[in-house]
């Protein structure tokens, strides 16, 4: 078997895989390249700049058979993937558990939530995301536009919910989270780095802002296939945010559902307060194959943390991007 330095040995088992595996382990070293946040590199593809793992599950998503009733996860990093997973699971599976005794409370949503480009066709077998039932519920950052047209046509039933954040306060999140992920070796990534690269749209999945106008854009179109959420709308409207997806998603809350306050235990239960005080995730326990803990997915959970960090001058040069990338669309973020 082939193998790249680019991507991990793995078993392959599966012909489409082997075949697309082959394709992305020679296109990588082709395309454009930039140091990482990391130790990482990554690599610019059809737009965007990605490390190879995310390159591979975009192009392996065309041999995948998706169902119509998938629904999508959507965000680029930092926005608050990690809440809109606990959220839309516990909207789609509420008649299926009890608040006090919860899934969330036992796994961080990032493992009851998997992410799509990282386990389609994991270890060379499409059957880990092929044995979950339906609706699949799968999250994922990659663009809108690298998804295959049979996932993003009007006739297709599967669903995007995606959030998106105030720029400032992603890379301020993606900053230390970056630092958390480098080695002890390597010097911190300085803000002042951080900044720059951020800007020059040199983040994983970015241009941030390019994500941002490929899902507004494609919910403008189809409203019925992506809703558009902000994590600051969800600060502020948690109980109307959760009952927009509940709507969106074909799973209105009943008048009896209503009464019995399950918004509102949905809302506690996914709350930063909530959520970061379990022990699942207040662990700092590093795997193997993820080499961050369920801890460092909890930080502050607050809008506008940037006023602690960033100077006037990153401010203005950030607003200003902001403004000029997403003129005239109908949406910014004030
Ligand atoms: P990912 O892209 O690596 O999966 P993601 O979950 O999107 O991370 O973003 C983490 C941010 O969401 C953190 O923001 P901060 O650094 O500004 O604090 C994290 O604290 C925040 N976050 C995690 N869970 C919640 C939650 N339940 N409510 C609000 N914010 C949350």
């Amino acid at each position: 078997m082939e193998t790249s330095k680019f991507f991990p040995i793995v078993e392959t088992q599966d012909e489409g895989y082997q075949k697309t595996f082959k394709n992305c382990a020679e296109l990588v070293p082709t395309l454009p390249r930039s140091k990482g946040w990391w130790l990482d590199e990554l690599f610019q593809y059809q737009g965007f700049w990605m490390s190879s793992f995310p390159i591979r599950g975009s192009m392996l998503i065309n041999d995948h058979k998706t169902r119509p009733t998938d629904i999508i996860v959507a965000t680029s990093p930092k926005c608050g993937t990690t809440w809109l997973r606990a959220l839309v699971f516990s909207i789609i599976n509420r008649h299926s558990f009890d608040f006090n005794d919860h899934p969330l409370r036992k796994l961080n949503p990032q493992e009851l939530v998997l992410l799509f480009e990282g386990h389609i066709h994991k270890d060379g077998s499409t059957s880990f995301l092929d044995e979950l039932p339906s609706p699949r519920l799968l999250s994922t950052h990659i663009p809108y536009s690298l998804f295959p047209k049979r996932m993003t046509d009007d006739t297709s039933g599967c669903r995007f919910v995606y959030i998106c954040r105030d720029p400032k306060d992603v890379l301020v999140s993606k900053w230390h989270f970056s630092n958390k992920l480098r080695p002890k070796e390597v010097p911190p990534l300085s803000l002042e780095e951080a900044f720059d690269l951020f800007c020059n749209g040199v983040s994983h999945y970015g241009p941030f802002w390019d994500h941002v106008l490929g899902y507004w854009k494609a919910s403008v179109e189809s409203p019925k296939k992506v809703l558009f959420l902000t994590y600051e709308d969800v600060k502020k409207e948690p109980l109307g945010c959760v009952r927009k997806v509940a709507e969106f998603l074909g799973v209105p809350f009943s008048p009896e559902e209503e009464n019995k306050k399950t918004v509102e235990e949905i809302v506690k239960l996914c709350s930063f307060e909530s959520l970061s005080n379990l022990d699942v995730n207040r662990s700092v326990a590093k795997r193997s194959e993820r080499p961050v803990s369920n801890s460092d997915f909890f930080r502050k959970g607050e809008v506008g943390d940037w006023v602690n960090h960033l100077s006037p001058e990153m401010v203005e040069k950030m607003n200003q991007i902001t403004e000029q990338k997403l003129q005239g669309i109908g949406f910014n973020f004030h």
